[in-house]
This record gives C-alpha cells, structure tokens and sequence, in this order.
C-alpha cells in the first residue's frame, strides 16, 4: 500500500527531526509477555511499586488504551550515559567493572556519588511525551482521520516488550532493551494509534552466552538472567522505595544516589556502541560526581532550588538525603565525621538522622563511636535509637 509507505519514510524522517534515533511499529494486538509480568509481579519483585500491579488488562491488550487502536509506533531517545572512565578518570576494562562505582576520594578531593546517566538533565517525561506529540501531529497532517495517544512512562503500558515486538531492540539479560547498533541508553515512548501502518519485524536476542551484567551487578538483584528483583535494585532503593533503605543491602550501594548504570555500563553492547544523535535535555554534569557533603547539608528551600524540573524531585529531600548518607558512609572518608556529626544533631527528619548514624557506623573509627554514643544520649526517636544501636554493635 503506497501511501502507507510515503507516510512511513516521512514519519521516520520527521521522528529522526525530533530526536528520536529509534523508530519501529508493533501490532496493537495481545501481548504474551503479559504472563510473565503477571509472574513477575506475583513474586512480589516490584517491591512498593503498587501501581504496576493495576490495569493488566491494558498491559495485555494495547488495543484498549484506544478505541479501534491498530499500530503502535514505538519511539527511542538516546541520552548521554556517561562512562565511568569519563567520571573517575580511568578506563574501566573487563576485569574492573567491580570498581566503577565508588573508588576512595584523594584527601584533597571532594567526597562524590554518582547519579545514573538518565537522570543528569530535565526531567525526561515532559520532553519525551512532547515530542512524541509533534509526531502524533505529522501522522495527523497525513492521515486526517488517525485517531492516538502518547505515552511515556505515563499508562499501564509494557514498552520493553512492545519496543521489542517493533524491532528497536531485545530485552536483555539485564533487562533492559538494547538495540545492536546504539546500545541501551535511551528512553522509551509509545504512539497507539488508528492509523494502520506496516510493521516492523520483532528484534533478536544477542545475549549469547554473556553473564557480564549478571556477575556485576553488586546487590545480588537478578535471581536469573532476564528476570529483575526490583526489591535488590539500586536504581529502585534510590528511587522508588520509601522509608528506610533495608540495612543487609546498603554497604553494597557504593556511591550511588540516585538510580544505577552498572549493568548497562559492562553491557559490550554500550561499549561497542557509536555516539547515537544524542537528546541533551538540559544536562547537568556537575550532577554526574555530585558532592556528598553538600547534599548532605540542603535545606528543603535548597533541594528544591537546586533539583527544579530534575527527576530527582521525586524522592523528595528526605529520600534524597537517605541515599547520600548512605553513599558517604560506603565511600569511607573520615573527613566526613564532622558534617555527618552536625546533621545527626540537628536534621529533623528521623529518617535521614536514622541512615546517618549508620554512615557514622559505616566509616568507623573511635571518633565516629563517640559521637555516636553522645547522640545515643539525646535521641528520642525510637527507629533512630535503633539505628544508633545498630551502628554502635557494627550490625
Ligand atoms: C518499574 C520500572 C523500573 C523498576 C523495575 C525495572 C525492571 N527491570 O522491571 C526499577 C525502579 C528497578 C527500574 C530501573 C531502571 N529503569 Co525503569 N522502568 C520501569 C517501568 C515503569 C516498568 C517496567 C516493568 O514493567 N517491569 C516489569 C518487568 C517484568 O518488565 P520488563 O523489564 O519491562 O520486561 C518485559 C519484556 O522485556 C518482556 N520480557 C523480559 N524478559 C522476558 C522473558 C520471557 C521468557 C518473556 C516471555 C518475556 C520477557 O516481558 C516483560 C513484560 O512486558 C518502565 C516503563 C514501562 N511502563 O514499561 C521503566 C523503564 C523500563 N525503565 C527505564 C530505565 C531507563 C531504567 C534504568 C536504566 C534507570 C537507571 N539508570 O537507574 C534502570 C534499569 C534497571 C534494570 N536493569 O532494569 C526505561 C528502559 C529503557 C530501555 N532501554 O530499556 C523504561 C522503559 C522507561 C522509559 N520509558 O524509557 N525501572
Ligand atoms: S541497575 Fe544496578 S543494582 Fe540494578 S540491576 Fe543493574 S547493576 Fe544491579
Ligand atoms: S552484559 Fe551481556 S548478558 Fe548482559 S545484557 Fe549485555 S550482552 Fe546481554
């Protein structure tokens, strides 16, 4: 059908503008890997993400997130993941990939964390759904009557397995949907729509026999290749979960604050990957090597100045804290002890003084314990008490 295919070229023309270096089309037909979501959330792998457990039915069929839907086209946007070579220094090569995440700071150095790639410029929901719109619009110029909806990140959608059906990339070992020629570093969105386009043959696994994903990733969170306990993830202890950062897993966290590029960054696929054409959603760098210390002190008026259309909103200041206490407590320094004394003091919420006191625990050393005994003296707060006490036995 010769109009669909002029129509074709000039979307994936007109996508390409927009900069999404990803196109494909899937059927808006049932989806088989709803059993194994259906599995996966059974297992209880998504931890406090309550959400994901609603609307299967839309999960399963497409077709009801738009009445008479028939394509969905299926879109990437390629952010700049930062290689860890670029943020310590170094090349990482394959038998290092255990030390990218937190090497031990000089003495003159600031203390830093690390944020996943992802998250280093503008919230990418509002641009991403943005520019998928536009597109909407030129499938619109052409096909008057075409009815659709956008969607990133926004419905009950399964968009690695519809990405994959529509040929941009397979969900690998890690997870993550990864295209052969431009790695995994991009962003997802969906067009459903009633316009009937051609559709792209589904992508095929490249996995092979490699486990470096699996071997790397330092909290033990895939029980099998494919499969993601989410529960063990930094990228959702940082993220998602609220309250308090089980004890068992912290020390694995290294210096990561918020989300995690472990195993995408020893994925070959990324390594061998050639800068795609590249969205830079207003990207911060200084964010890549945050410092401790500073964040550490943010007041809310701060958090909210400095984190302004920034995903990391979404933890709010308190989550935000939790996670950099506990960075500073695996990055080690004693230089930290002084600051991390002040806020046990005076911080008001008992959730980032609870994670604190075990920073304090974490470094060690007679300075550390005795001011941790001193705050043992004042606390009223039951969970902090507990986490003092915790500290102090070393547990
Ligand atoms: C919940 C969620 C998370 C959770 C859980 C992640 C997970 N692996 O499930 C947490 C908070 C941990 C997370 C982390 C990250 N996330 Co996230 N996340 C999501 C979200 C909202 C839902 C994912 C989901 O449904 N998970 C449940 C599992 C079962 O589904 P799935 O992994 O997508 O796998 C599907 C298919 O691949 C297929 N499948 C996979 N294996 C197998 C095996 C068999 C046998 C079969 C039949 C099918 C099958 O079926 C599954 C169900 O559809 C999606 C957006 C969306 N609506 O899809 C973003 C999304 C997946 N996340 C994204 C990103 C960028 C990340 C991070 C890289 C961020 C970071 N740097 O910290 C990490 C990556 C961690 C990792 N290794 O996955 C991108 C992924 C882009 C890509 N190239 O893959 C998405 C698509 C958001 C977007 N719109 O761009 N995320
Ligand atoms: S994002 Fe980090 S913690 Fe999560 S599975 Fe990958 S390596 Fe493990
Ligand atoms: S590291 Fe290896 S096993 Fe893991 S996703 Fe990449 S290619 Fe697949």
């Amino acid at each position: 059908m010769p109009a669909a295919k002029i129509s074709i070229d000039r979307l994936r023309q007109r996508a390409l503008q927009l900069g999404f270096s990803l196109f494909g089309v899937a059927p808006a037909a049932p989806l088989e890997a709803a059993d194994f979501y259906a599995r996966w959330i059974a297992l209880g792998y998504a931890g406090q993400m309550g959400y994901l457990e609603r609307a299967m039915d839309r999960r399963r069929e497409p077709q009801r997130l738009l009445a008479g839907a028939h394509s969905v086209i299926c879109l990437g946007m390629h952010y700049p993941m930062l290689a860890a070579s670029q943020t310590h220094g170094h090349t990482p090569t394959e038998s290092d990939s255990s030390c990218i995440d937190d090497p031990l700071p000089a003495s003159d150095q600031p203390l830093t964390g690390r944020m996943a790639g992802y998250a280093l410029g503008d919230d990418y929901h509002d641009i991403v759904q943005s520019r998928a719109r536009q597109l909407l619009e030129t499938l619109q110029q052409e096909h008057p009557a075409a009815k659709g909806r956008c969607f990133v990140d926004t419905a009950p959608v399964l968009e690695r397995e519809l990405g994959q059906l529509a040929g941009l990339g397979w969900w690998g070992k890690n997870t993550c949907l990864i295209n052969k020629q431009r790695g995994s570093a991009f962003f997802l969105a969906e067009i459903v729509t009633t316009a009937q386009l051609p559709f792209d043959e589904p992508a095929v696994d490249h996995c092979g026999t490699c486990t470096r994903c699996l071997d790397a990733c330092p909290t033990d969170a895939f029980p099998e290749a494919y499969t993601l306990d989410a529960r063990r993830c930094i990228s959702y202890l940082t993220i998602e979960l609220r309250g308090p950062i089980p004890r068992s897993l912290r020390s694995s966290m290294g210096a990561w604050i918020f989300g995690c590029d472990i195993c995408q960054d020893v994925c070959p696929w990324n390594r061998r990957a050639p800068s795609p054409i590249v969205e830079d959603l207003h990207r911060r760098l200084e964010l890549a090597t945050p410092d401790l210390l500073e964040l550490l002190q943010l007041d809310e008026e701060g958090f909210r100045h400095h984190f302004r259309k920034h995903p990391v909103k979404r933890t709010k200041r308190s989550g935000l804290l939790r996670n950099v206490a506990v960075a500073i407590g695996n990055v080690g320094d004693e230089r930290a002890v002084p600051i991390l004394t002040q806020v046990l003091a005076r911080e008001p919420d008992p959730l980032v003084r609870g994670h604190v006191a075990w920073a304090l625990g974490h470094i060690g050393g007679a300075m550390a314990m005795a001011k941790l005994q001193a705050a043992r003296a004042t606390e009223v707060d039951t969970d902090v008490l507990q986490e003092i006490d915790a500290a102090i036995k070393g547990v």
